[in-house]
């Protein structure tokens, strides 16, 4: 017989909001209410009541393509308002969805990753550069976002938001910051609230205005440049004008898109995994012999695209800082046909069922007793293939599954291999984690100073030691 989910009791009108709110954020009040209703519970908020799920056994079911497919859900839903029918917010049956997946997939394949990496590299040399230039107190967060907005401004679109020419946010940032704080702010507040609030509707219109002029510039000036030149940029731009897909409004949403999926969740990872180093010393002295070893002692190397590959221990680093906060910690699916869940909870086509996924990450079935524990060796070569399908679920599902992953991995290997090959990293605040939420989850108010790694038997003109650096211990 049909069941009622279970989950913490609703207030009068407010639903469930008080539950989320008060804590530290939206997500980690999420966490807390999964730890204590999961495996499968729902809530009444403003005007919906989704369905979370947060183990293993039934988020394995929800990740069967044949049964589940992607639900814009309530918080894409309001991004909507900013990227359309981009590849994130676009409904499953929207045709664009195919068209520009098709387009860009091959776009982002390993191999097509090979024609950014030379912008990659020189962002990631900024990157270096400033933090020798101003080794102390690094405001961590800070800095990985100017890398990863830079990344994806100049692969993507051939533009740069001089993050790190200059020490203010770009205005085109604050707009997009703004605008979606306001679409986060819509999902808790009233919609009473929000239709009497004039002031905040015309700043968030002006806001979506303002980042729409700016694309569509950069869209018209790519456009006016002649065919040879334009090739030349080897860009996802490019190859959306020249491919005559997709139009102009919708190539805007993509843009937005990348830029708006690209560059919190990236940042916020390459900082949760300086984080974890920073406080599992041997898992950093490893990391930096696997870098010594495949780089040698002459810091001014930077690894070729080939190179990248072999940062085999670095890769488990960063998988088990996804795995720990994965940074877009929730996706969302719905039902293809009325289905019974476990224990005999109905869901209809439509409804929300959304996976917490930091609470997937710790499933002891999964991943044993100490689910707590940052240990890199979870993510060996032998535990990997132990492992059940969908356990690991930081890029979201199937076919609606980040397209930007390999874009990003390679992007965070790049950063982390520079700045641990040129620095020791040390944690003078002595921090304590604390999260703070956006659209992603980023560590809050972290800072380290680095210091330049001195290898005390280099010396210049050594050649045996270059050429040889498997031999360095
Ligand atoms: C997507 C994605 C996802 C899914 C979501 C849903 O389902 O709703 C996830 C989970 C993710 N993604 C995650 C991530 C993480 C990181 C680090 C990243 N991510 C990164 C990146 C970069 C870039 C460029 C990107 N990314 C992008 C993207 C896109 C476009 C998408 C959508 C897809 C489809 O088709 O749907 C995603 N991404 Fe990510």
């Amino acid at each position: 017989s049909k069941q009622h989910f279970p989950g913490p009791k609703p207030w009068p009108i407010v639903g469930n909001i008080p539950d989320l709110l008060g804590g530290p954020g939206l997500i980690q009040g999420l966490i807390g209410v999964g730890k204590q209703h999961g495996p499968l519970f729902r809530l009444t908020l403003s005007g919906y009541s989704p369905i979370f799920a947060t183990n293993y056994d039934i988020i394995n079911l929800l990740c069967d393509e044949s049964k589940f497919e992607k639900k814009v859900s309530k918080s894409l839903e309001m991004v909507r308002q900013l990227t359309g029918d981009g590849l994130f917010t676009a409904y499953p049956e929207e045709p664009n969805w195919h068209k520009a997946h098709d387009l860009l997939m091959p776009a982002f394949s390993l191999g097509a990753l090979n024609n950014y990496y030379p912008a990659m590299q020189n962002v990631g040399l900024q990157l270096v550069d400033r933090w020798e230039k101003n080794p102390e107190n690094i405001n961590v967060v800070d800095d990985m976002t100017r890398l990863t907005l830079e990344t994806i401004g100049l692969c993507g679109f051939g533009y740069s938001f001089e993050s790190f020419e200059k020490e203010d946010t770009h205005p085109f940032i604050n707009g997009m910051l703004g605008a979606l704080s306001e679409t986060m702010n819509r999902l808790t507040r009233p919609q009473w609230l929000t239709a009497i609030m004039k002031g905040k509707q015309k700043e968030f219109t002006g806001n979506i205005h303002y980042l729409n002029e700016i694309v569509d510039n950069v869209i018209q000036d790519r456009k006016k440049e002649s065919g040879a030149k334009r090739i030349d940029k080897n860009d996802l731009l490019s190859l959306m004008l020249d491919s005559k897909q997709l139009d102009d409004t919708n190539i805007r949403n993509q843009i937005i898109t990348f830029l708006i999926a690209g560059h919190e969740t990236t940042s916020g990872l390459l900082s949760f995994a300086l984080y974890y180093l920073l406080k599992h010393p041997e898992a950093l002295r490893k990391t930096q012999n696997e870098i010594d070893s495949i780089l040698g002692e002459d810091q001014t190397k930077t690894p070729s695209y080939r190179e990248l590959s072999r940062f085999k221990y670095l890769r488990q680093v960063l998988n088990e800082s996804l795995r720990l906060w994965p940074t877009a910690p929730v996706f969302a699916v719905t039902p293809k046909e009325k289905t019974t869940l476990p224990g005999g909870y109905e869901v209809n086509p439509g409804e929300q069922i959304s996976v917490l996924i930091p609470l997937l990450h710790r499933d002891p079935e999964v991943w044993g007793d100490n689910v707590e524990l940052f240990d890199p060796d979870r993510f060996s070569l032998e535990n990997e293939q132990n492992r059940p399908e969908n356990a690991f679920k930081p890029f979201g599902n199937g076919q609606r599954a980040c397209i930007g992953r390999q874009f990003a991995i390679q992007e965070a290997t790049l950063a982390l291999v520079l700045v641990l090959h040129r620095f020791d990293i040390i944690d003078h605040t002595n921090y304590e984690l604390k999260i703070k939420e956006s659209l992603t989850l980023k560590p809050d108010n972290f800072f380290i100073n680095v210091r330049k790694r001195v290898f005390k038997k280099f010396t210049k003109n050594d050649s045996t030691l270059t050429n040889n650096p498997t031999n360095i211990d």
